[in-house]
């Protein structure tokens, strides 16, 4: 029995060390050491909130509002809500159509710029109550967040800060509006996963100027809805800095914050403060970077884009849906760089996602299955850290792979089973130690030598890379230069048929 007390007594203790040393968030000074600092960033971690959300991968953004029917991308806030009617509106179809693609989390344009509310606010008149859709008794944001709790995904609000309707926007009583408005989108519908506030305001020098009381916005929904991310202009989730769909090549997750870099101004443990940098430079959170902020902080990327070259519906452009082979490289660009890609799929004047835009989700998820249905690795065996990989493989976190980075301990050699081609390397690290690795290289048995299939810097939550089939029956994957100790969490090698390179 003592023994058995002990045991438990250790494991608490362990535990307790364990949380002691994963932080989210780390204040940095200059007497820190090189070897400090470097330290403290790989061992920052993200948030559970963060966790969850990295994980979805695939998000999906439905821009639907009175620019659907004005032809606009930025509306004036002076269009008639009369306008607003779509005819067949079927919020179902829009869910499962992101369902069927592997997406699981959707965020709704609520209220974007132009001021016109998705629900009928009990704060503005300018909303679909004053509509003909429904008699005016319509509700999408309730018909969007019931269709993703039928289908089981995630949902996520976007509510513009900027907006060009109401009055009050540009004085103190602007701040009571949003919260007002916040309000009603966090309590009557249920949970809400992310709440998206985008940067954007093209009021010109003559505008209206209003000080947004972000703290007080961040502080409500961690009331309302403690599980929410809060992205893009907020402490959680980053804009990755293209709405292009290709995010970096090297891309941390722990960045430099702080009034020194303006990138996520002030301190997350004490305020959240919204981001206020640049934060398109080609690199974040490298080595030379981390002493540019008074803090080093998990705040990991969002890779957003269109399915078509405009955000809302415009019929012009049903003949320029993007193609399924062009989506599966915003994927790897995106999903495969680090990031969550965020997926928009506007919904046309019906009120309906086109068949050109299902038909294009549809073929890019075979085309992705297609890609990943077999990992030749899971049959691989014989040498090196094969029984761990295999553990990885049966995606087991607890065991995960950690290399020592001692001598030559950073090598894992892969027998496969007879020779096979591959083209897809793909690499997960436990993110929930910390983002750690700098540069690896995976390198094919051939001719009696080691040659290179491909390299690479970061590899984050997900690294994939495409490269020119090789065809062997060994590879080993090197972890060159690493923050700490790395642990894996996936290798996977994939054949992509399609790609003849
Ligand atoms: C931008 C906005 O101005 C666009 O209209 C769109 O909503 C995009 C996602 O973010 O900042």
């Amino acid at each position: 029995m003592k023994s058995r007390i002990d045991l438990v007594f250790l494991m608490t203790i362990l535990t307790t060390v364990g949380f002691a040393q994963t932080k989210n968030f780390v204040s940095v000074n200059a007497s820190m050491s090189d070897d400090e600092l470097l330290k403290i960033a790989a061992t920052i971690t993200p948030t559970p909130q963060q966790l969850r959300w990295q994980r979805l991968e695939l998000t999906g953004f439905i821009h639907f509002g009175i620019n659907t029917f004005t032809g606009r991308e930025w509306g004036e806030g002076k269009d008639d809500p009369k306008l607003f009617n779509p005819t067949a509106l079927n919020a179902k179809q829009w869910v499962k159509a992101c369902k069927d693609a592997g997406i699981r989390q959707i965020i709704l344009t609520a209220k974007h710029h132009d001021g016109f509310c998705l629900w009928p606010s009990k704060f503005t008149e300018y909303s679909v109550k004053n509509s003909p859709w429904k008699d005016g008794k319509g509700d999408v944001v309730k018909e969007v967040a019931d269709a993703c709790k039928e289908f089981g995904l995630g949902f996520g609000v976007y509510l513009s800060p900027w907006d060009r309707n109401n009055a009050s926007y540009g004085t103190e009583a602007y701040n009571e509006y949003f919260i007002n408005q916040l309000t009603e989108l966090l309590t009557q519908y249920g949970k809400v996963d992310e709440v998206w506030f985008d940067g954007a305001n093209g009021e010109g020098s003559n505008g209206k100027k209003q000080v947004y009381d972000f703290e007080r916005w961040y502080a409500h929904i961690r009331k309302l809805q403690p599980q929410a991310v809060i992205a893009v202009s907020g402490p959680d989730v980053r804009w990755v800095g293209t709405e292009s769909g290709h995010g970096r090549e090297e891309e941390w997750s722990v960045v430099p914050v702080g009034k020194k870099n303006k990138l996520n101004e002030g301190s997350q443990t004490k305020v959240d403060t919204p981001p206020a940098g640049d934060m398109t430079g080609q690199v974040l959170g490298s080595r030379s970077q981390l002493r540019d902020g008074d803090a080093l902080k998990w705040y990991p990327a969002e890779t957003d884009v269109s399915i078509r070259p405009g955000w809302f519906y415009h019929e012009s452009e049903d003949k320029k849906v993007k193609t399924p082979e062009y989506l599966k490289e915003i994927y790897f660009h995106s999903v495969g760089r680090n990031g969550v890609l965020l997926l928009n799929i506007p919904p046309d004047k019906r009120g309906l996602l086109t068949d050109f835009d299902v038909a294009a989700l549809k073929s890019w998820k075979g085309k992705l299955d297609a890609i990943f249905k077999v990992n030749l690795l899971k049959e691989a065996k014989g040498v090196g850290a094969v029984k761990k990989i295999k553990s990885l493989l049966d995606g087991n976190d607890a065991t995960h792979l950690s290399f020592s980075m001692k001598g030559n301990d950073n090598v894992v050699e892969m027998s496969l089973k007879g020779e096979k081609t591959f083209n897809v390397l793909s690499l997960q690290e436990n993110i929930s130690v910390g983002q750690r690795v700098e540069k690896f290289i995976l390198e094919y048995w051939v001719d009696g030598e080691w040659k290179k299939a491909t390299e690479g810097t970061t590899i984050g939550f997900k690294r994939l890379l495409e490269f020119p089939a090789v065809t062997t029956t060994k590879v080993r994957l090197r972890i060159v230069s690493a923050r700490l100790q790395p642990a894996l969490a996936e290798i996977g090698l994939y054949f992509n048929k399609e790609d003849k390179k």
